[in-house]
C-alpha cells in the first residue's frame, strides 16, 4: 500500500465520458471527431457493460481534470486493456500495449484544465497488441479495468517516483536497503528525511544531478517478521526536503520483514521449510469482468482461508495492488506472474512481444516490489517452452527478473514435465499436470492415473539432474459442473470433481512437491467462439466454487484434505 500526506492524490474512479465505436480506424483518429454520447464507470470494462457485452472495438473515454496552479500531473493508469492510448489536451502522449501493466503519464501543460482521453481498444491484432492473444483461455475485456490516480507535485521540482525496500540477509533483526527513485533529476541538492513506523531514521543527501539515492542499509526499530500467520507490516516513509527546511513531496510504503530462499529440493520461508498450498485464482466475476470490487476480492480471501490454503498463483496476469494489500495485511504468499498463455513460435521469436513482454515485467516488478506477500516472479504459461527457439526469450526474462529483483524465487508453470528445456533457468519447476482429464480418452478409472503420471515425471527430473530442485504442481485440477451430479459420478459432476481433488492433493503432498495449487478457485469466462469448444458455458468450469462463488462439493473435499496437512 502506498499512501501520502503532502502530496495531493486523487482516485478518478466514477463516471467518465464514453463512446463506443467498432470500426473506427486508428489513424484517422483525433479527439476533436468524437461525439461523447454516455457515461460509464471507471473502472470497469466496458464489454463487461451490459451494452457492449460481447464486442470488439474502441473504448473511448474522456475526463477533464484540474491541475492547481504552480503544479504538474501524473496519471497513473493501474490497468487500461487491451491496446491503449492516451491524450492530453488534443495531443497523444502514451502508448501501452498490455492490458494489466500499469503506467505513468505527466500532464506537463501548465494548464489548469486538462482534457484527457483514453482510447482502450480491445481487438485482437497480433501485430499491434501482440501480448493479447484470441486463444487464451479466458477472456480478455477491454477498458479502463483498473483505477487511475491523479497525483498532483510541485511544477519545478523533482519527485518520488519509487521507494523499494528490501529485506537484508540480516532481515530478522530488521535491515533493510532502500532505494529512492526520483521522476526526474534533482536541479540542486535535496535532502530525503526517511521515518520508519513514525520514528525518525536518517536524512540522506540527493545530489544535484541524481535521479535518486541508491541502496542504504537501514534498521527496522521493533522488527517483527513476516509470515501467513504473522503478517506483520512496517511502514516506510520518504520526505523530500527544500533548503527552507519545507517537505514539498512525501511517500510511504509498507513492508514486511521475510526471507524467501530454496534449499535442496525445499522452499524455505524465514529459514523454516514450508509448503505451498493453494489455488490458481482469476480475478474475474460475471457481474464486473476483470474489474472485481475489493469486497469481492476480501470475500474470494475468507474462502481461500477457510479452505486451509497459504498460496495464490494469480493467473495469468498482473495483480491488482488492492489484491496484493489484502494478500500482505492477511498473510497470503503470492505468485505473480507477467501476461502469459500459451505462446508459441510466433510469439516466442517475435521482436515486438519480446519488447512488450520485456516492458509489462518490468512494471509489473516495479509496481509490486514492496509487497512482502508476493514470493514468486512467474512468466509465460505453458510457452512452448520445450523448443530450442523459446531459450533466448525465457534467458532474457529470467536475466531481467534476476536484474530487478535477486529476492524472490524465479519461475514459470511449464506443461512439459518430461521434455522441457528451460529449467535450469529457474529456481522452482512448476508443472501444470491433469492426469485423469486430459489423457483420459477410454480409461476406466481416470482417478488412477494421477500417482503413477506423478512418479514417472519425478523421475524423468531425477534422470535429468533436477533432483536437488524444488518442484511444485502449478496446476492440477478437472471441471465440475455446478449442479451436476449423477448416479455414475462421471466426467464433469460435482462428486467427480471432488473426488479427483481430493486424490490429487494426497497424491502430491505424498511425494517430494513443495506445493500446489489447485486449478482453480473460481469458474471463469474464457474465451468465445470456435475457441470454446471444449468449454461447456464458454466457462473453464474446473472452479471449487462457481462464477458466482457458490461451493461445489469439491469445497468440503479440498477443505478437509488442505487441513490435515496443515495439522501435520
Ligand atoms: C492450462 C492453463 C489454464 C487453463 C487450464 C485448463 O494449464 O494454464 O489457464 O487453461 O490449462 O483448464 O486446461
Amino acid at each position: 500500500m502506498i499512501s501520502y500526506n503532502v502530496r495531493e492524490t486523487q482516485i478518478l474512479n466514477g463516471l467518465w465520458d464514453f463512446k463506443f465505436n467498432e470500426g473506427f480506424e486508428l489513424k484517422k483518429f483525433s479527439p476533436a471527431v468524437i461525439s461523447f454520447d454516455e457515461r460509464i464507470p471507471v473502472p470497469s470494462a466496458f464489454d463487461a457493460w451490459p451494452t457492449y457485452q460481447g464486442k470488439r472495438g474502441l473504448g473511448i473515454y474522456r475526463k477533464y481534470i484540474s491541475i492547481g496552479k504552480g503544479k504538474r500531473g501524473r496519471l497513473h493508469f493501474q490497468g487500461v486493456s487491451m491496446w491503449s492510448q492516451v491524450w492530453i489536451n488534443g495531443a497523444c502522449v502514451a502508448e501501452n500495449r498490455c492490458g494489466y501493466a500499469p503506467f505513468w503519464v505527466n500532464i506537463d501543460s501548465g494548464n489548469e484544465c486538462n482534457e484527457i482521453i483514453v482510447i482502450a481498444d480491445n481487438r485482437f491484432d497480433f501485430n499491434r497488441v501482440p501480448m493479447h492473444e484470441e486463444y487464451f483461455d479466458f477472456y480478455q475485456y477491454g477498458g479502463i479495468i483498473r483505477e487511475v490516480i491523479l497525483h498532483q507535485l510541485p511544477d519545478a521540482k523533482p519527485c518520488i517516483h519509487a521507494i523499494r525496500v528490501r529485506p537484508t540477509d540480516d532481515y530478522a533483526r530488521g535491515e533493510v536497503e532502500l532505494e529512492i527513485e526520483l521522476d526526474r533529476p534533482a536541479a540542486t541538492a535535496i535532502q530525503a528525511r526517511v521515518q520508519i513506523d513514525g520514528v525518525e531514521i536518517c536524512e540522506l543527501s540527493i545530489a544535484a544531478g541524481d535521479a535518486g539515492c541508491d541502496c542504504v542499509r537501514l534498521n527496522t526499530p521493533n522488527p517483527r517478521l513476516w509470515s501467513p500467520n504473522t503478517p506483520e507490516l512496517h511502514s516506510l516513509k520518504v520526505e523530500l526536503i527544500d533548503p527552507s527546511n519545507c517537505v514539498f513531496d512525501d511517500t510511504s510504503v509498507r513492508y514486511g520483514l521475510r526471507r524467501i530462499e530454496t534449499t535442496g529440493d525445499q522452499i524455505l520461508l524465514n529459514g523454516e521449510p514450508i509448503q505451498l498450498i493453494g489455488y490458481n485464482r482469476h480475478e474475474w466475476h460475471p457481474n464486473y469482468g476483470p474489474s472485481t470490487p475489493e469486497l469481492q476480492m476480501s470475500m474470494d480471501l475468507c474462502y481461500l482461508r477457510d479452505l486451509g490454503c497459504n498460496f495464490i498463483r494469480g493467473s495469468h496476469y498482473h495483480q491488482s495492488q488492492r489484491f496484493l494489500d489484502l494478500c500482505d495485511e492477511m498473510g497470503f504468499l503470492v505468485w505473480e506472474e507477467n501476461l502469459g498463455w500459451g505462446q508459441r513460435e510466433k510469439a516466442l521469436t517475435d521482436a515486438r512481444f519480446k519488447e512488450d513482454h520485456h516492458l509489462a515485467l518490468k512494471s509489473m516488478v516495479q509496481t509490486s516490489f514492496n509487497h512482502p506477500c508476493v514470493i514468486i516472479w512467474g512468466f509465460l504459461n505453458e510457452a512452448k517452452s520445450n523448443e530450442d527457439y523459446a531459450r533466448p526469450i525465457f534467458e532474457e526474462t529470467v536475466r531481467t527478473l534476476r536484474e530487478l529483483d535477486d529476492s524472490r524465487l524465479i519461475s514459470f508453470a511449464s506443461m512439459f514435465a518430461e521434455d522441457d528445456l528451460m529449467f535450469d533457468l529457474v529456481d522452482l519447476i512448476s508443472l501444470n499436470l491433469y492426469p485423469g482429464w486430459y489423457d483420459a480418452e477410454g480409461v476406466d478409472d481416470p482417478l488412477e492415473l494421477i500417482g503413477p503420471r506423478f512418479d514417472r515425471v519425478l523421475d524423468s527430473l531425477e534422470q535429468r539432474g533436477f533432483k536437488n530442485k524444488p518442484v511444485m504442481i502449478s496446476e492440477i485440477g478437472v471441471e465440475g459442473l455446478y449442479g451436476w451430479h449423477d448416479p455414475h459420478n462421471d466426467f464433469f459432476t460435482e462428486q467427480f470433481q471432488a473426488d479427483y481433488l481430493e486424490k490429487a492433493i494426497n497424491e502430491t503432498l505424498s511425494r517430494r512437491f513443495c506445493g500446489i495449487a489447485l486449478w482453480h478457485f473460481s469458474d471463469a469466462r474464457t474465451y468465445s467462439g470456435g475457441w470454446s469448444i471444449k468449454r461447456p458455458r464458454t466457462h473453464n468450469n474446473k472452479g471449487t466454487m462457481d462464477e458466482y462463488r457458490r461451493p461445489k462439493l469439491a469445497y468440503k473435499a479440498v477443505k478437509q484434505a488442505f487441513h490435515v496437512l496443515q495439522e501435520k
